[in-house]
């Protein structure tokens, strides 16, 4: 059958599936209580064992872990087995903390590249490819994750990583990449640096899929991202605790297929706990049902999205989680009012003066918060007459009202004046912290 990898596993009946999930839930819990002495730790904390994890819905019976968890316990204290049976590290750069190291088996690195390869596959990626890898190598686990993936379905790896972007964009045009897999807010950095260099990635490159993730981004993104390319934008979605680089959206674009065989995904509220309905927004929860060196149970990742158990006009079967709204730290509370940072991205990318590039300042006058959304205009937004500028800033700072319900103060810059990311842009800076 086409347009699967796995068609078997892909398209499975959802009761076959529910009985593999609890067969491989019943197996990871007694295997951690077996070989992680946090895990057996954690359980006997929270009046449970094993034996009483005795079908899916007795999930909600297991302690949740964390983030906090991997670092109290740096580096390797949660992990299951011991350092021979580890190929691999990776490593999060603890930009927020100590760093939190991950660990994988050879069977671990194996499933990794095979829910890429189901992933690759589902937007019509295969061996006549050329997968452009711009995610960066190393301990970030984007660059290896999409390699590996990549490679399983036969394609051919670009392994450019991160920077040097002219010598992207020739290799881009010289190898036929036909699919670039990095972070969007570098793919729109690659756009400008392609259009100085003369070079319209529509008509002078074979591109036609972009797999971006890393890092929130917006539906209004990817329509500029396609409109000024032609290409299809494909999100994608992962974090290293539960390997790195894991799920993409089938070319449906309705969602992000997570592979139930290998993960238990819960959405849950954040202040109670308990699971939302279908389509509401929560927190979402992972345990790993397939994955041996650090196995996860009930983790805490901290994004927000919503989950949907409706089979997918793909065929496929397995849940799906909707784009991802930021993670619950990314939220900004600015005068009691939550504001997340993909909020205002979606209003910014609406408005066609607004250049691609944008950030959010943060600062305390006094006893009051002060937003600032300091906007990069395009050149044709550009005006040298301040009458136009002080009408652009108006109508930025009303739709923003409207959306956010706070007032920002907006700052309206020159193009090509806000630093550029190569990997994870960072969108915030916030004064009152510090
Ligand atoms: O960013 C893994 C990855 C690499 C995913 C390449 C996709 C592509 P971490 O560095 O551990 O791992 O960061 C994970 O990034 O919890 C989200 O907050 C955010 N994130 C990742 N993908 C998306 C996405 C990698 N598609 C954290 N949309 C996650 C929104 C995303 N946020």
């Amino acid at each position: 059958m086409s347009g699967y990898w796995d068609p078997h596993i892909e398209r499975m009946p959802l009761k076959d599936l529910h009985a593999l999930q609890e067969d491989r839930l019943k197996s990871i819990v007694h295997y951690v209580y077996d070989h992680s002495a946090f895990y057996r730790r954690r359980f006997k904390e929270a009046g449970v064992e094993p034996g009483d994890i005795r079908s899916l819905s007795d999930v909600t019976k297991l302690p949740f872990t964390r983030k906090i968890d991997l670092r109290d316990n740096y580096p390797t204290g949660m992990f299951s087995l011991p350092r021979s049976e580890v190929v691999r590290y990776h490593v999060s750069s603890g930009t927020t903390g100590k760093p939190t190291v991950v660990g994988y088996t050879k069977g671990d690195i194996e499933t990794w590249s095979e829910s890429l390869a189901r992933a690759l596959t589902s937007i019509g990626l295969g061996r006549d490819d050329v997968v452009q890898v711009g995610y960066g190598y190393g301990l970030f686990t984007g660059g290896l994750g999409l390699h590996y993936g990549a490679e399983r379905i036969g394609a051919a790896v670009l392994p450019t990583s991160t920077g040097n972007t002219e010598r992207q964009i020739e290799l881009m045009m010289d190898l036929g990449s036909t699919a670039i897999a990095c972070t969007p807010s570098y793919f729109l950095h690659m756009i400008e640096v392609a259009e100085k260099m003369g070079v319209s990635i529509r008509n002078d490159t074979q591109l036609k899929a972009g797999i971006f993730g890393a890092e929130p981004w917006s539906l209004e993104t990817r329509k500029r991202i396609e409109d000024a390319t032609g290409i299809n934008a494909y999100d994608i979605y992962g974090t290293s605790e539960i390997s790195g680089p894991l799920f993409t959206e089938c070319r449906e674009k309705n969602g992000i297929h997570v592979w139930g065989d290998m993960f238990l995904t819960e959405v849950l509220d954040p202040k109670t706990g308990e699971p939302v309905e279908d389509g509401e927004v929560g927190e979402l929860v992972f345990t790993t049902l397939h994955k041996f060196a650090l196995p996860l149970i009930r983790y805490k990742i901290g994004d927000l999205s919503m989950l949907s158990t409706e089979p997918c006009e793909c065929g496929r079967t397995h849940p799906r989680i909707m784009r991802i709204l930021g993670r619950t730290d990314d939220m900004l509370i600015i005068r009691g009012i939550n504001v997340f940072p993909s909020q205002v991205e979606s209003v910014l990318m609406k408005i066609p003066e607004v250049g691609d590039h944008w950030e959010i300042i943060v600062d305390r006058k006094g006893p009051l918060d002060v937003m600032t959304v300091r906007v990069e205009l395009t050149q044709s937004g550009f005006s040298d007459k301040i009458a136009d500028l002080m009408s652009l800033k108006k109508r930025i700072s009303k739709e923003l009202k409207g959306v956010l319900n706070i007032a920002a103060d907006i700052d309206l810059a020159e193009p090509g004046t806000i630093p550029r990311s190569m990997g994870k842009a960072k969108r915030v800076t916030d004064n009152r912290k510090v």
